[in-house]
């Protein structure tokens, strides 16, 4: 946690220190440490500072330059279609002191972004709001679709199973902390083992040639979005992990929390379902804003991308658990197990409804 002298003394660098009355936490995002900084006589926040957790992403250079060309491709976009209201429909990123859209204090990185104004986030989707953002995710990508600066693959092998499976290997072979003599531990391993075949499947007709990568968003968490007041979806956040992948990432990841009706760690898993007027008000809306490029082939699968990221994320929950909590944060010793039971009950449901 960083104090509030320091916090100050970090969002001065990036805007005037007369702006700023107050810096808050903001969000519950697993990775970096989001505050939003108040401004004098004003109930909504003016900024968001945020510390970039430099042990996910590595380069922190490649992840500015990576998100800057998404925005002023989106931008760009939006202005040539005469779209109202940009501003508050992709993000923007403060120039500090240094030129650069983040510095380095000691050994921390920092960003300061403008807030969006009037919106809200949200951890729930109505079938309404699924559409909306079935179509923003589909736009999102194909917006993207003809960007012409590389985008570096930021955390690379990210939603590759393959890659995710064999980390979990590993966390097993090192048992770091003494967490696989539990026999319900052994359980999920046997458990995740048994689909592991069938779920690398993407990464099989990759190889094959069959399965294009196009630049996804990656981390479709619902509250990776900003709502206006109404409920209608007014802009894509959280762009870090924005790089070449299957759209299966956008597509699953979405209902992941989006189809869950119980919560990403819910403790009671007679909470979690797979909701299927969610998935079905998604789908439509995302196969309207990407029918200009999605193939046969990757829309035949959308069945087999929902199934995929509950998986994954057990996964990657899991492999977490038994190294020790090294990765996410968490709130308590056994909160990565309850997110892996959580998931994976959320993959046998999704898994229920689409076997014929
Ligand atoms: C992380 O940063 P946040 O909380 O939006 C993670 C995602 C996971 C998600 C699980 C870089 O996202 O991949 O799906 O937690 N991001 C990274 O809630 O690992
Ligand atoms: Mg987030």
């Amino acid at each position: 946690m960083h104090d509030k002298n320091s916090l100050f003394s970090i969002a001065s660098r990036f805007v005037d220190p007369a702006l700023i009355a107050d810096i808050k936490p903001l969000g519950n995002g697993l990775i970096n440490d989001t505050y939003k900084i108040m401004a004098p006589g004003q109930e909504q926040p003016r900024y968001v500072l945020q510390h970039i957790n430099d042990k996910v992403f590595t380069d922190v250079e490649m992840l500015q330059r990576n998100i800057e060309i998404v925005t002023s491709h989106i931008r760009c976009k939006y202005e040539a279609s005469g779209m109202p209201d940009i501003d508050r429909r992709v993000l923007h990123f403060v120039k500090a002191d240094t030129g650069k859209t983040y510095v380095k204090v000691g050994e921390e990185y920092w960003r300061v972004m403008d807030f969006i104004a009037d919106s809200v986030t949200q951890e729930a989707v109505t079938p309404q709001s699924a559409y909306d953002a079935g179509r923003s995710f589909g736009d999102f990508e194909s917006l993207l679709a003809d960007v012409k600066e590389p985008i570096g693959e930021i955390i690379p092998n990210f939603h590759n199973i393959e890659f995710r499976l064999q980390q979990l290997d590993e966390a097993i072979a090192a048992d770091a902390v003494g967490r696989m003599k539990d026999p319900e531990v052994q359980d999920y391993v046997a458990r995740i083992k048994a689909h592991a075949e069938e779920m690398c499947l993407g990464e099989r007709l990759y190889r094959e040639g069959k399965l294009p990568k196009r630049i996804c968003h990656c981390d479709t968490k619902v509250n990776n979005m900003l709502f206006d007041k109404y409920g209608n979806v007014l802009c894509i956040i959280d762009l870090d992990t924005v790089m070449p992948s299957f759209v299966f990432s956008d597509f699953g990841d979405f209902l992941r929390s989006a189809a869950n009706t119980g919560a990403e760690d819910d403790p009671d898993l007679g909470n979690i379902h797979f909701d299927m007027t969610v998935y079905e008000s998604f789908l439509e809306g995302y196969l309207e804003g990407t029918k200009a490029f999605l193939t046969p082939l990757e829309r035949e699968l959308l069945p087999y991308a929902a199934r995929l990221f509950p998986y994954m994320q057990a996964v990657r929950f899991f492999a977490d658990y038994i190294n020790g909590d090294t990765y996410y944060k968490v709130k308590y010793p056994e909160h990565n197990l309850v997110r892996t039971r959580a998931q994976w009950k959320l993959f046998e449901e999704a898994t229920r409804e689409f076997s014929v």
